[in-house]
């Protein structure tokens, strides 16, 4: 039978203010096409970016007995996409999720949600980084931002990286499972302004690298944002380097959209301005070879 409508397992928090996670993934995907399915690692009042005595709820127990009940419904998931987590136990309940599905033969996207800037993010403990190396291995995509691709490879978090090295990086995680490997927010070279998106692609060899815009601002959940453009639009089709292009226009779109406006940060892109955007004619504009 046809498939009308793809179907993602989208398994990350919700956090019920400040445009991260699920609050913005759902949204994209759907826009983008797709029905999103939301498995809740965590309930927030809020992430935990720039905002004090949030509640956290941690539904670890409830997860397994969660994505066991999809099991017996025998749901067949086009794609399973995962970001934060609630605990390190969570992996092992989400690996065996994603094994029993093995023969669906899902695009299995793991954004391995850690830290930025240099550090782990307050609610992550334990052997949080141990056991997402052990994870990525069952990924087909990976989308760690610079600080988490260090901290995936035991690599001590510099201001600047040479291109040589960054393909190295992007290398040795493919090696540690994934076929394809983007790494966001890699810091321009001394002396220049803005990051790039770079990124491999096991199959065929090649490294792309996309430039995004320097604004001196930092809104949250933007990862969230982009990662979820990149499972929408290789799940419509699209070749890597474009699914690169399209992720970064979006967020490069919602970051100025929010820019223009005098706001807190803390609460996100507006991305409800930029959002049917994602129905627009595909641009190619900016990939290039890295
Ligand atoms: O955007 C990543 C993210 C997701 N969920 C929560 C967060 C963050 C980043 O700060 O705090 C709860």
């Amino acid at each position: 039978m046809l498939t009308p409508v793809l179907k993602v397992a989208a398994i990350h928090d919700l956090s019920g203010f400040g445009r991260a996670s699920l609050s913005i993934i759902i949204p994209i995907i759907s826009t983008m096409g797709i029905q999103v399915c939301p498995a809740p690692t965590a309930i927030l009042s809020t992430h935990t970016g720039g905002f004090e005595n949030y509640t956290f709820i941690d539904l670890t127990e409830d997860l397994e007995k969660y994505l066991e009940h999809w099991k017996e419904l025998k749901i067949r998931f086009n794609c399973i996409y995962t970001g934060f987590l609630g605990s390190p136990r969570q992996i092992t309940i989400i690996s065996n999720f994603i094994n029993n599905l093995a023969f669906h033969n899902p695009l299995v996207v793991i954004d391995p949600v850690m830290g930025d800037n240099g550090l782990l993010y307050k609610t992550m403990t334990g052997d949080i980084v141990e056991e997402m190396c052990r994870f990525v291995n069952l990924a087909d995509i990976i989308t760690p931002n610079y600080t988490e691709a260090a901290f995936l490879l035991g690599e001590k978090y510099k201001p600047y990286i040479k291109e040589a090295e960054i393909k190295e990086w992007l290398c040795r995680l493919s090696n540690m499972g994934p076929k394809t490997v983007i790494i966001t927010s890699v810091p321009a070279l001394a002396g220049k302004e803005g990051t790039n998106v770079a990124a491999y692609d096991r199959d065929d060899g090649r490294f792309w690298k996309v430039k995004c815009d320097y604004i001196p601002a930092h809104f949250p959940g933007t990862g969230d944002g982009f990662t979820s453009v990149i499972v929408g639009s290789i799940l419509q089709g699209d070749s890597l380097p474009i699914a690169l292009d399209r992720a970064v226009q979006f967020i490069t779109q919602a970051i100025r959209a929010s820019y223009g406006y005098k706001y807190p940060e803390r609460e996100g892109v507006l991305l409800e301005r930029v959002l049917d955007n994602l129905k627009a004619p595909v641009t190619i504009s900016s990939y290039e070879i890295l």
